[in-house]
């Protein structure tokens, strides 16, 4: 049964599709777990929307294009927001593709943080896994993921306990982190670069903070990521002295990690329960110590003291002192940490574990 071939439907995010960098952490999540499942040996049919492409091809793979229009991400809508289908609405098309090709495969992974994926998991014969993406952003789908933790319990999986935390469950949550491919990241051993942030350039992420520390420490701030939100960029650059940041933008992964495996530092700053910290993780993956906020999942991936320091969140005092003592973080720990917990070897092991573990539940709609 473990090392059984598995067939799984991957289903991507309805807000961007991937590459674009409109669908955030999880595109990268994506990306990687197809390349750590097909590794293990499992065949695999991604549905994306259309203009999404991977680095790699396998005939282990087939990818299916949806065309339409993306749906409006939750972060930038009200918690009390109901859901929305746009006109021509990608999210429905991904799911009748779904629906069609369901019955050839094994399991489906759902990795859009949407509601119409949750109600088929009740209403239909599909065995639909769900990997929640982000804290609960949404009144509404925050009240589905909890009904499907009472029908469904082994079918719903999350990046980080503090994540999960966020949802009232009817059983211990299925934590199953993160993973990236080791084959894309370099160890840098330098340790006398420049202080980095990456991230989506929105509220949630708090870049306003790392320039503070950035001004304290009289250096300057490398920031990398797609500008999500213009206004609240632009009120970043109009805030504070020029020159201060450096924005290098949303770059492909090998430009990223070369240039964020020369900082000394990455900072990280989040303003909301970040469901598990991408950035944080390849940073360690190129050998940077990470300081961050004690918070959501950077709060439970950085080891205080052993890959990096963790700062009372919003304390722009503690972050400058803990980035003044970060030589006495071995940068070689931060990659051993990577590889041995958040290698996308590692992340698929993990979720073919919970597939095989809810494939076995005989959880059925009729009890
Ligand atoms: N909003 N409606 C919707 N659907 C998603 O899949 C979604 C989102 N907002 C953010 C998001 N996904 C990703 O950025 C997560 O990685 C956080």
């Amino acid at each position: 049964m473990k090392n059984k071939q598995l067939k799984i439907i991957l289903v991507s995010t309805p807000i961007g599709y991937l590459g674009s960098g409109r669908g955030g952490g999880v595109e990268l999540t994506i990306i990687s777990l197809v390349k750590g499942l097909i590794s293990l040996g499992h065949k695999i049919i991604l549905l994306a929307p259309v203009g999404s492409k991977l680095p790699f091809e396998s005939e282990n793979l087939e990818i299916i294009l949806i065309d339409g229009k993306d749906q409006p991400s939750w972060q930038r809508r009200k918690k009390t927001d109901p859901v929305l289908i746009p006109a021509n609405s990608v999210l429905p098309k991904l799911w009748e593709a779904v629906i069609d090709l369901s019955y050839q495969y094994d399991a489906v992974i759902n990795f859009a943080y949407d509601w119409l994926p949750l109600w088929l998991t009740k209403t239909t014969e599909i065995k639909i896994f769900h990997l929640i993406s982000m804290g609960a952003e949404s009144i509404v789908m925050k009240e589905t993921i909890n009904e499907i933790s009472q029908l469904f319990p082994y079918q719903l999986a999350f990046h980080t306990k503090r994540q999960s935390k966020d949802y009232s469950l009817s059983t211990d949550p299925i934590i199953v982190g993160n993973g990236f491919d080791k084959e894309n990241y370099f160890f840098n051993e330098n340790e006398n670069g420049p202080i980095g942030w990456a991230g989506r350039i929105a509220p949630e992420k708090g870049l306003e903070d790392a320039v503070k520390v950035a001004i304290d420490l009289g250096e300057k701030l490398i920031v990398w990521g797609f500008v999500e939100d213009r206004e609240y960029a632009l009120k970043i650059e109009n805030d504070f002295k020029k020159g201060v940041i450096e924005w290098k933008g949303f770059l492909p992964t090998k430009k990223f990690q070369e240039e964020l495996g020369q900082c000394r530092a990455f900072i990280n700053t989040p303003k909301w329960n970040e469901a598990y910290g991408n950035v944080i993780v390849e940073a360690m993956a190129c050998g940077v110590p990470v300081i961050a906020y004690d918070i959501g999942g950077p709060g439970e991936l950085i080891e205080n003291g052993f890959n990096g320091f963790l700062v009372k969140p919003n304390d722009i005092e503690g972050m400058k002192k803990a980035t003044q003592s970060v030589s006495k973080i071995k940068r070689k720990n931060c990659r051993d940490w990577f590889e041995k917990n958040a290698s996308n070897k590692v992340f698929a092991q993990r979720v073919v574990h919970w597939i095989n573990k809810g494939l076995s539940e005989n959880f059925s709609k009729d009890f």
